[in-house]
């Protein structure tokens, strides 16, 4: 019952909202309706293909408004949801934000709109989400296929970052953590990262998982301090404390997932680091007691997710970040 009272009252197939969780196609039909209705902001970016052959479809934001005068573009803003496949918060969140940057008229929002170039993806694993949508409810890898027939690795053990050491499974028919057979196996993680990899002047990665409020810094498989660690956590506290004006129950952190959480290697925002110098990465795990947050308290965290970007955005301007 939990379950079908998650998933969109067929009435209403047509039109998509904030109080329902919607399958795959739905959230790609938004991405597509967005911006063709905001063409003069927004760009689709196709950055490859699911192993089922779904796009990892992106929607970039790049207003022509300049909040400052530069010489170079606008810093890039990266959101990557989704990944792991039963955590639906993240991207029903994610398309909340999108909606909030296109649309709200509050000026707050319409800075951190003008500040940006982002670049959003609200389902990175699409194949993994349709499968928990329709048949699985718990799923969280991928779905390759193994050589044994077992399905999916787990797109966040998958990346080339000292792959394979911690809270990573070999056996391709762990139901969560295998780490698939090499780094980057999978054809999503393959497709996001060298998307990723062409963008000049990233400046934020952030990542949405659920659920724990729960703010993590790189590295996630190691004790050691990042060199600019105690600004990502001044930045990343700043994000906490703008949340709170939503909910008064802070969000743990920030600090590393291996001080925090559990040592974890091959996820996304370490690879993201490591590779590509990134200075501003953070993994947020969004608020829950469980895989099913209520549908109709979707926007509740979706406003507190846009004021924690607000808050991230102000935070690295007054430390001269951009
Ligand atoms: O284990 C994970 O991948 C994340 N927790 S979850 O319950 N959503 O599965 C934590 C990831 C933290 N580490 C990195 N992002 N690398
Ligand atoms: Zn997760």
């Amino acid at each position: 019952r939990i379950i079908q009272s998650e998933k969109v009252p067929h009435r209403r197939f047509n039109k998509f909202s904030w109080d329902a969780y919607y399958d795959v196609n739905d959230i790609h039909k938004y991405v597509y309706d967005v911006s063709k209705s905001f063409s003069e902001w927004t760009e689709i970016i196709e950055a490859g293909e699911s192993y089922e052959g779904r796009k990892i479809l992106g929607l970039r934001i790049n207003t022509r408004y300049e909040t400052e005068q530069r010489e170079t573009g606008k810093p890039v803003f990266f959101i990557e949801s989704g990944i792991h496949a039963r955590e639906w918060i993240g991207p029903a969140v994610t398309t909340y934000f999108i909606n909030q940057l296109l649309t709200s008229r509050d000026p707050n929002v319409t800075r951190l709109r003008d500040q940006f170039d982002w670049r959003i993806f609200p389902t990175v694993n699409p194949d993994g989400y349709h499968y928990s949508y329709t048949v699985d409810r718990y799923w969280r890898k991928t779905r390759s296929r193994s050589l044994n027939g077992c399905r999916g690795a787990d797109p966040n053990r998958n990346w080339d970052y000292n792959w394979g050491q911690y809270s990573s499974s070999t056996n391709p028919c762990d139901y969560q953590l295998y780490a698939g057979s090499r780094p980057f196996s999978e054809a999503e993680t393959r497709s996001l990262s060298k998307y990723i990899s062409t963008i000049d002047n990233l400046l934020f990665y952030v990542a949405f998982h659920s659920y724990a409020s729960l703010l993590l810094v790189p590295y996630s498989d190691s004790l050691e301090h990042v060199d600019n660690y105690d600004e990502l956590v001044q930045i990343g506290k700043k994000s906490i404390e703008y949340g709170s004006r939503m909910n008064s129950d802070l969000y743990d952190g920030p600090d590393t997932a291996a001080a925090t959480l559990y040592k974890t290697s091959g996820g996304s925002m370490d690879w993201v680091r490591h590779a590509l110098h990134t200075r501003l990465v953070y993994t947020y795990e969004l608020r829950g007691s469980s895989f099913h947050w209520p549908a109709e308290r979707i926007s509740e965290q979706g406003d507190e997710v846009t004021l924690m970007m607000m808050g991230l955005a102000d935070g690295a301007q007054e430390l001269g970040y951009f």
